[in-house]
């Protein structure tokens, strides 16, 4: 897989039990294409490692309380947490429609409060965190010179950090930080917002160590992926990475970073804050086969970026209906080859266009000549179920 870290395709090393983060939703707005292939793309990986006798313990937060949530309860006279709750199981059948495998932990900020205030009280101790010097609202932050590889998960230069931190969420401008790019650990409370009584003083986590807090928690340092969207390269996953050397002195919390390209429309990425989004649900909703969804967003490599078009499902559902003949016909073309072609594209960076083309090969090839091979079917229809998820 190829790893942000050290921009290079590296094979992954997990023991028997492999352990994988991914990030999760923040969810104030329905499950959209570009969560989808997000999803999708980590689902191959943990099916890959099942596939090779490996068990997966694969860990999933919800951003349950973050202040684009409380922006969106807030405009829509919602209760945040009614909000939050609607979404999240929304975007659990979504996933389920598609045939993600579910994460064995789906951990929501609101019900990790306590080990992160666990995690911020310590870096505090440490002096890796310090409050801001303003009497009315003291908020803690994290010294990013305090974790001696910051910069090392990105690479990027100071310039680009410091832009994509204001475009992402930080606040650089806030006064009493010892360093623009210090980022927000611990928010005290502010009337109208939602706020635990804790050892720090009332008020919430800052959105990175959030992640850090639930994937330390279950997964120990040194696990073998953190996963997520290119947009989570910086400064979330550098911040979470960050947060936890100067917790554990060790580094680095992932072995492999792997970031997924954007899925966009009509040039742009497909976000919530744009509003141009095509919705799982919706699609669903309109009669289209998840397993041709599913087939379509496949089609091309999950590190480009990309966009969505409507003729990418409609050569999906050509593509599946021809798979689904070919299997069902009582004799096939030899299997093994194929199957084994499929692990191997998969094997190497997830590269789905080239394993989709040696299932249309094995296709074609059953569908013009019809034999001799009475078990091929089966084995194929498997290996695609198992492998790609899809169930013919
Ligand atoms: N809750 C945080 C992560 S801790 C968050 O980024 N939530 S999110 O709802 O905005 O995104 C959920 C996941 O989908 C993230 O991994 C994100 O990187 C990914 N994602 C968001 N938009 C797109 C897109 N247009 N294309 C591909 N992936 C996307
Ligand atoms: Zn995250």
């Amino acid at each position: 897989m190829h790893d942000t870290a050290t921009g290079s395709v590296q094979a992954t090393a997990p023991g028997h039990t492999a352990r994988m983060y991914v990030c999760g939703i923040t969810p104030y707005d329905a499950t959209h294409l570009g969560h989808a292939a997000t999803y999708l793309a980590f689902d191959l990986i943990h099916r890959y490692w099942r596939d090779a006798g490996h068990e997966v313990h694969y860990v999933q937060n919800v951003t349950d309380v973050d202040d684009p949530l409380l922006a969106r309860a807030q405009r829509d006279l919602d209760d945040w947490l009614v909000l939050g709750m609607r979404e999240t199981a929304l975007f659990r059948e979504d996933m389920e429609s598609l045939r993600i495998l579910p994460p064995r932990d789906l951990i929501g900020a609101v019900e990790a409060i306590g080990e992160i205030v666990e995690v911020v009280a310590k870096l505090l101790a440490s002096g890796a965190a310090y409050r801001v010097d303003d009497p009315r609202y003291p908020d803690i932050y994290f010294d990013h010179q305090a974790a001696a590889h910051f910069g090392s998960e990105s690479g990027y230069d100071e310039g680009t950090m410091a832009r994509l931190f204001a475009e992402r969420g930080g606040d650089p401008e806030r006064p009493g930080k010892r360093h623009s790019l210090d980022a927000l650990l611990w928010r005290m409370a502010r009337d109208s917002e939602p706020s635990w009584d804790s050892e720090l003083g009332p008020g919430r986590p800052g959105w990175h160590v959030e992640c850090c807090a639930i994937a330390l928690n279950r997964l120990g340092t040194g696990f073998d992926v953190q996963g997520g969207g290119s947009d989570l390269i910086f400064p979330h996953h550098e911040f979470s990475a960050a947060h936890a050397e100067a917790l554990t002195g060790e580094h680095p919390i992932a072995r492999h970073y792997i970031h997924t390209g954007m899925i966009g429309l009509n040039g742009e990425k497909m976000s919530k804050s744009k509003g141009n989004l095509v919705f799982v649900s919706r699609l669903r909703a309109d009669g289209v086969d998840p397993m041709a969804l599913r087939l379509a967003l496949l089609s091309e490599h999950y590190r480009t970026d990309r966009s969505w078009t409507g003729g990418l499902l409609d050569e999906a559902v050509t593509r599946l209906a021809r798979w689904r003949d070919a299997v069902a016909l009582p004799a096939g073309a030899p299997a093994e080859d194929v199957v084994s072609r499929l692990r191997a594209h998969l094997a190497d960076d997830l590269d789905t266009p080239q394993a989709l083309a040696a299932l249309d090969d094995w296709a074609g090839q059953t569908l013009t000549r019809r034999g001799p091979d009475a078990a091929a079917s089966t084995l194929v229809r498997t290996a695609i179920d198992a492998l790609l998820g899809i169930a013919l």
